[in-house]
């Protein structure tokens, strides 16, 4: 059910029925209500904005996709539910697959999240016939596609869990995340973690692409960007707003 438009939890309550409603649509697993949760929790305490070092990691990750020669979006169930046509958006900013790879794996849900994604217009939808295993996990989330994923070079992977993240990153890939939990092991992993909520991170990251393309920066410009990155600074930045030392 809608919540009034004036409720001061709006956004975030309309984020619930999102979510809620792709449970009913097959498209979220059970637990990801309960991950969605945890995520809640860390976006309250940041004040539910893209915070400073946010905007820090949304730069740096633009540079490090723009620089990439075989970017790849990893979606999983809470990502489609919340972000589906951003999703697109991206993809089609990047001209990059979108690869489904879920955690609690069900081919029926593979499969719908990968119709959605195509009836939202995104071009390349991969995962649905995985032919590659990433070497080190037995576990169906170490499954990925020849076209996609397993040759990829840059992976963004929004709310991935801490044992496919070091896979990625043992298997050479370089690993952009999005994270509310700046302590998770994903954000302490990952080449840059953006730690803000998916639903203002995904159109935040398409807009920031959009700029650095119309602005015309160059392959050493966005180097620069990317060297003067620190991600263990950027998340120690964000642990300092949660406890109230900085803004
Ligand atoms: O659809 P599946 O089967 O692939 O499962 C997806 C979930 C998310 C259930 C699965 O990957 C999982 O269990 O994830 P974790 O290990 O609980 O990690 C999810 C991380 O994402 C946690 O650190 C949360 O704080 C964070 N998170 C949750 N919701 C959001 C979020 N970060 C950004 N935006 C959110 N909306």
């Amino acid at each position: 059910m809608e919540p009034p438009k004036n409720h001061p939890r709006y956004r975030s309550l309309m984020t619930r029925e999102l979510l809620v409603k792709g449970l009913r649509e097959g498209l979220v697993t059970e637990q990801g209500l309960i991950a969605h949760g945890r995520g809640e929790a860390f976006d309250y305490l940041l004040g539910e904005r893209t915070t400073e070092p946010a905007g820090r990691a949304i730069e740096a990750a633009a540079s490090m996709l723009l620089l990439s020669e075989r970017p790849v979006i990893s979606v999983n169930g809470n990502v489609a539910a919340l972000v589906l046509g951003d999703l697109m958006v991206l993809s089609d900013i990047l001209d990059c697959p979108v690869e489904v790879n879920l955690f609690h794996r069900t081919e029926e849900r593979v499969k719908r999240i990968a119709d959605r994604l195509r009836e939202v217009g995104c071009r390349k939808v991969l995962g649905e016939a995985p032919d590659r295993k990433l070497p080190g996990l037995d576990h169906p989330r170490a499954l990925c596609s020849s076209e996609g994923i397993f040759i990829s070079d840059t992976v963004l992977v929004p709310l991935e869990d801490g044992d496919r993240c070091e896979l990625l990153k043992k298997g050479g890939k370089r690993v952009i995340t999005v994270d509310l939990n700046p302590l998770s092991r994903t954000a302490r992993t990952a080449d840059i973690t953006i730690v803000d909520n998916i639903v203002r991170a995904v159109p935040a990251l398409s807009t920031q692409l959009r700029s650095l393309k119309l602005e015309g920066i160059k392959e050493e410009g966005l180097r620069s960007i990317l060297s003067n990155f620190d991600n263990g600074r950027n998340l120690e930045h964000s642990l300092d707003i949660i406890r109230g030392n900085r803004s």
